[in-house]
């Protein structure tokens, strides 16, 4: 345990700083082991704050100098300290200059500046920029930067940073300086620096307006081939924000650096994107197509935060959501116009219910807007993010597309260049519609996810069906009594023969000529719907395209999902209906294991799976999906007390069953798909669709371990010319531990390694495959795997790769009753805790899930947070987790 505790910050203490940074001139100098950073700052006091005191943050920097107006300042007239500098006695205006010096190639956590391979760099979102200079170090603090580096030539030919560049020159003893100016006010945490030894692939995008804007990717010149698609994708998404939110880019150059050691996804920076290199590069040899997809999101993500985010941003860090929530939605909507549309929403839908409910339901429960937090890493999480976009999308659907169009024109006009908050935004739609959004605003203020149980009554004299909906949303420590959210439920009714016209009292479907669908607004703790001129007994087909992220539950049977499947044409309810169906199936084979008996299996699913395969008109990548029992994570997420044993025993039970009683047609299926695969290679939706049709035919087939199945992969696995179906036959072979296969296995093993030594990204797919066999050796094989030469125990892509996989993928592993996988993440938490804090808080997710297991498994969980809690020196950021983690009730 730490000293003195850290302390929790609350939204409610938010004021504004006493003085603001008008201009920001940042001089960076690079030397061999360490880098002196000298910053002007242009101090304007802040009239409406009464206080000449000003305090800026400060990481552990060495402090070389401090002048005021020119004057050198000797230490008592400053006070510094671990937290940051304070100066008092201030007048209105000041130019203070800092020097600071750092240890880019110390700084192994990845925020501020440090070094990763060839290059040095910055990653300052939420607050690493007191990692480099004392600074305030807040997003409502924007100012005018201009930045200027320099460095050996040699070793760092490329010097890169936000905006245009201005100047550039050679200096004495082989070095050189490049200069940058960037027009736009930005907050420190939008600053980035970048120099090192790198190539580039350029590229060109003519605006609406007619400008010429220069896109450029920096890699390392090894991967100079795996640049274009990302460029293409950038290209896409600026076309698309201009066609659909009207937004143009607003500088000349657009750059995008590529980096191995990154602790997420990527990061906006403006001007200068930072990525991780598993985020932008792509080239069928070498990615699968959701990596294919993953890059083309993530560049358009960061590209839309452009706006959502970077001209319009946070007023401070309880505002996360309002640029996370918006931009995740924004990149959603534009990955289903460039893609399979429903595809999209079954895979966001199922992320978040199984991994964002899961957070709801655990220990970190938070409000999309929290009202307090320890460190704010911690809360770059689903619910910020994923739920948050959820919150935006409701809101689109209650305003349909043209007032929400309306509402972000305003907002994007009217809080241009500033920082704002959650409410500016909910005003804006609130205007624009002339809706009252008080009581929508509890979906950012109350935490947890509300479930919303319906139950249905016909009426046959008077022709009337009647809803009954009752909500409620479990006891979070923020807030005890939840008040009713508002919920919009998109309904349909299906009669016998396809979809009945719908009327309700009052009720007319304002956004459609379509009288077969309805948005209900449900908004009370309990409440009654009628459905009038019934005249049959209806199936309700409820949340269409998941309209409100809940948990509902109504009793359907299997023939009224079959009525879904068979006559609604919201593709996500079809894919839904089918997952019910399969999650029923799945409890009533544990019901029958746990009673002692042996099951069988249920030929109305044996029936509804042939149909499915026999119809391959539709959406191939959706039918994969249908084809996919729910994973061990969200049967997990649906348990009260989750039985990881039954759970495995009976997914595997049927997933075996399905796959042998159904060879045939898996058979068929895959020999029809493969014969495409010598068509030219495509990341587009059709053939994403057909690869992953064929590659969930393979997995069944290979499944019971039989000949047939393994050489079929093998055959696959050496003839593959793309990535995505080298990985599905290379896991097919893996994954099977039948003793018979031992040979096949290995020889895949050491084959697959071989040709990919030298791709890093490859190598984290044979990490990932091997860290996700469901093996009792498999513990083993990961503690092994830590030794192997391409292991590095720092690089955040390769600790994902092998023990986030282990942990969070291979569920029935991970929670093996001896505890030593608790153990073993437990020592790595410990490891990293000094080294990565944000990487060590991140890896302790899968043990804030401990309340929801039994006795055993609770208390070696409990037994391991604890050796954790322990730890004498706890990061800010583990401290955060473990500690309200321990204090789950
Ligand atoms: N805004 C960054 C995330 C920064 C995370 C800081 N720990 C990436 C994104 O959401 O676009
Ligand atoms: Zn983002």
């Amino acid at each position: 345990m730490q000293n003195s505790e850290p302390q929790k910050i609350y939204l409610k203490d938010y004021c504004q700083p006493s003085y603001w940074i008008v201009k920001t001139d940042l001089n960076f100098d690079i030397q061999d082991t360490y880098v002196d950073v000298s910053s002007k700052l242009q101090l304007r006091k802040n009239h409406t704050v009464n206080n000449d005191r000003l305090f800026l943050h400060g990481g552990e920097l060495e402090l070389l100098g401090v002048a005021l107006d020119g004057q050198h300042l000797d230490e008592t007239a400053y006070h510094c300290d671990k937290e940051g500098l304070t100066l008092s006695g201030l007048a209105n205006e000041h130019l203070l200059e800092i020097t600071t010096r750092i240890y880019p190639a110390k700084n192994t956590s990845l925020e501020g500046l440090y070094q990763s391979r060839l290059m040095l760099c910055t990653q300052c979102e939420a607050e690493g920029f007191r990692n480099i200079t004392y600074y305030l170090d807040r997003p409502d603090v924007m100012s005018e930067f201009s930045v200027r580096i320099e460095a050996d030539k040699q070793t760092c030919p490329v010097l890169l940073s936000n905006g245009n560049e201005l100047e550039r020159g050679e200096l004495e003893a082989g070095r050189h300086f490049v200069s940058w100016h960037d027009p736009h006010l930005k907050p420190c945490y939008l600053f980035a620096l970048v120099a090192g030894r790198l190539s580039y692939v350029d590229d060109l995008f003519t605006t609406n307006s007619g400008r010429d804007v220069l896109l450029r990717l920096f890699v390392e010149d090894k991967d100079l081939d795996k640049c274009q698609y990302a460029l293409d994708s950038l290209k896409n998404a600026m076309a698309w924000d201009e066609r659909v939110y009207g937004r143009e880019y607003d500088l000349d150059i657009y750059m995008i650096v590529a980096v191995d050691d990154f602790n997420m996804g990527a990061m906006e920076n403006k001007g200068l994107n930072i990525f991780n290199t598993s985020c932008v590069l792509a080239k069928k040899e070498t990615t699968t197509d959701a990596e294919f997809q993953r890059v083309e999101a993530v560049v358009a993500h960061e590209y839309f935060h452009n706006w959502s985010g970077n001209r319009v941003t946070c007023r401070d860090w309880f505002q996360l959501s309002l640029k996370e929530g918006f931009t995740v939605f924004r990149d959603a909507e534009f990955s289903a116009d460039m893609g399979s549309r429903t595809v999209k929403r079954v895979e966001d839908v199922s992320l978040l219910r199984s991994l964002q409910f899961a957070e709801d339901g655990g220990p970190m429960a938070h409000a999309v807007q929290p009202d307090s937090f320890i460190e704010i890493s911690n809360f770059y999480t689903l619910t910020i993010y994923e739920k948050g976009a959820e919150i935006v999308r409701m809101i689109y659907n209650l305003l349909g597309a043209e007032k929400f169009r309306l509402g972000s024109d305003l907002y994007f006009s009217r809080h241009d260049g500033q920082a704002v908050t959650i409410e500016d935004f909910v005003a804006v739609m609130s205007e624009v519609s002339g809706r009252d959004f008080t009581q929508f605003m509890r979906w950012y203020k109350q935490a947890a996810t509300p479930e919303l149980s319906v139950s249905a009554s016909y009426d046959e004299q008077q022709r009337t069906y009647s809803l009954n909906f009752k909500q409620s949303c479990r006891v979070t420590a923020e807030c005890e009594y939840k008040k009713p959210f508002l919920i919009p439920v998109d309904i349909s009714l299906l009669g016998e023969a396809g979809k009945l016209a719908l009327n309700v009292d009052g009720l007319t479907n304002t956004e459609s000529e379509d009288n077969t669908k309805l948005m209900l607004e449900i908004d009370q703790a309990e409440q009654t719907i009628v459905f009038n001129d019934v005249c049959e007994q209806p199936v309700p087909s409820l949340l269409r395209g998941f309209s409100a992220p809940v948990k509902l539950s109504f009793a359907y049977s299997e023939d009224d999902l079959l009525r879904i499947m068979a006559h609604e044409d919201d593709g996500f309810c079809r894919w839904d209906a089918t997952q019910q169906f399969l999650l029923q199936e799945i409890n009533a084979i544990r019901a029958t294991f746990k009673a002692g008996n042996k099951p069988s299996l249920n030929p109305r699913l044996l029936e509804l799976y042939t149909s499915l395969l026999a119809d391959q008109d539709q959406d191939l990548s959706l039918l994969a999906l249908m084809l996919t029992l729910p994973n061990e994570k969200y049967l997990a997420e649906l348990d009260t007390q989750v039985d990881v044993d039954a759970i495995h025993q009976a997914r595997s039970w049927l997933e075996l069953e399905l796959a042998k009683a159904l060879q045939p047609e898996f058979l068929a299926c895959y020999q029809r798909l493969n014969e495409l695969a010598h068509e030219p290679y495509s990341a587009d939706a059709q053939g994403v669709a057909n690869r992953s049709l064929k590659n969930k035919a393979l997995h069944y087939l290979a499944l019971d371990g039989s000949t047939l199945g393994l050489s079929l992969a093998e055959e696959q696995f050496h003839a593959a010319s793309n990535m995505t179906d080298e990985l599905a036959a290379f896991r097919a072979i893996v994954h099977c531990m039948e003793v018979d296969n031992t040979t096949r296995r290995e020889r895949a093993l050491v084959s697959f390694y071989e040709k990919w030594k030298d791709e890093a990204l490859v190598v984290n797919h044979w990490f990932s495959v091997q860290a996700s066999v469901a093996a009792a050796s498999t513990l083993d094989d990961v503690k092994a795997l830590f030794k192997h030469e391409a292991f590095d125990s720092l690089n955040p892509n390769k600790l994902r790769s092998l023990v986030g996989v282990f942990c969070n993928a291979n569920t029935w592993c991970f929670h093996a009753k001896n505890g030593e996988a608790y153990r073993f993440l437990a020592d790595e938490i410990l490891r990293l805790n000094k080294a990565n804090p944000q990487i060590a808080s991140r890896l302790l997710t899968p043990l804030t899930q401990w309340r929801r297991y039994d006795g055993v498994r609770q208390a070696l969980m409990k037994e391991q947070l604890e050796r954790i809690q322990a730890e004498p020196s706890l990061s800010k950021d583990v401290f955060e987790v473990v500690s309200k983690t321990l204090a789950d009730k």
